[in-house]
C-alpha cells in the first residue's frame, strides 16, 4: 500500500521499538534519534501522509494525538516544567516519515524560534 511507512512496520510489530503506549486509534514509541531527553512520536494507527491530508472525516484523530501527548508528559512528569509537541509538514517542515506524527519533546528548556 502506497501509504505504508517504517511506522506501519512498528504498529504491525514487524520491526521494533519502545512502545510506551497503545490504543485502538494511537501508538506512543521513543524517537530513534531524540532531540531531548525525552523524545516519543505519537502516531495515529491509520495511515495519513502528512498534515495536508487532515480532513473531516480523521481530524478527531489528530485531536486523539495531543489527547495521548499531554497524559504521556503528565505521567513522566513534565507537565509543571512544560513541554512541546510539534508536527513536521514536508519537506520545508522537516518531515521525513510520510505518517503523521507528533513529536513531543521535554527534558530541558527548549528555544523558539526554531531554526
Ligand atoms: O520525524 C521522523 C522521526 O522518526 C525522526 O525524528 C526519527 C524517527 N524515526 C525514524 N525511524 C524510526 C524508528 N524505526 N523508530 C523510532 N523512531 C524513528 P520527521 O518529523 O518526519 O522528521
Amino acid at each position: 500500500m502506497s501509504q505504508e511507512t517504517i511506522f506501519t512496520k512498528i504498529i504491525n510489530r514487524e520491526i521494533p521499538a519502545d512502545i510506551l503506549f497503545e490504543d485502538d486509534l494511537a501508538l506512543a514509541f521513543k524517537d530513534i534519534n531524540p532531540q531531548a531527553p525525552f523524545h516519543v512520536l505519537v502516531i495515529p494507527k491509520t495511515p495519513i501522509a502528512t498534515m495536508n491530508d487532515i480532513n473531516e472525516e480523521n481530524a478527531h484523530l489528530v485531536g486523539h494525538l495531543y489527547l495521548v501527548a499531554a497524559k504521556l508528559a503528565k505521567e513522566h512528569g513534565f507537565a509543571e516544567n512544560g513541554y512541546r509537541a510539534v508536527m513536521n509538514c514536508n519537506n520545508d517542515g522537516g518531515q521525513t516519515v510520510y505518517h503523521i506524527h507528533l513529536h513531543v519533546l521535554a527534558g530541558k528548556e527548549m528555544g523558539w524560534p526554531p531554526y
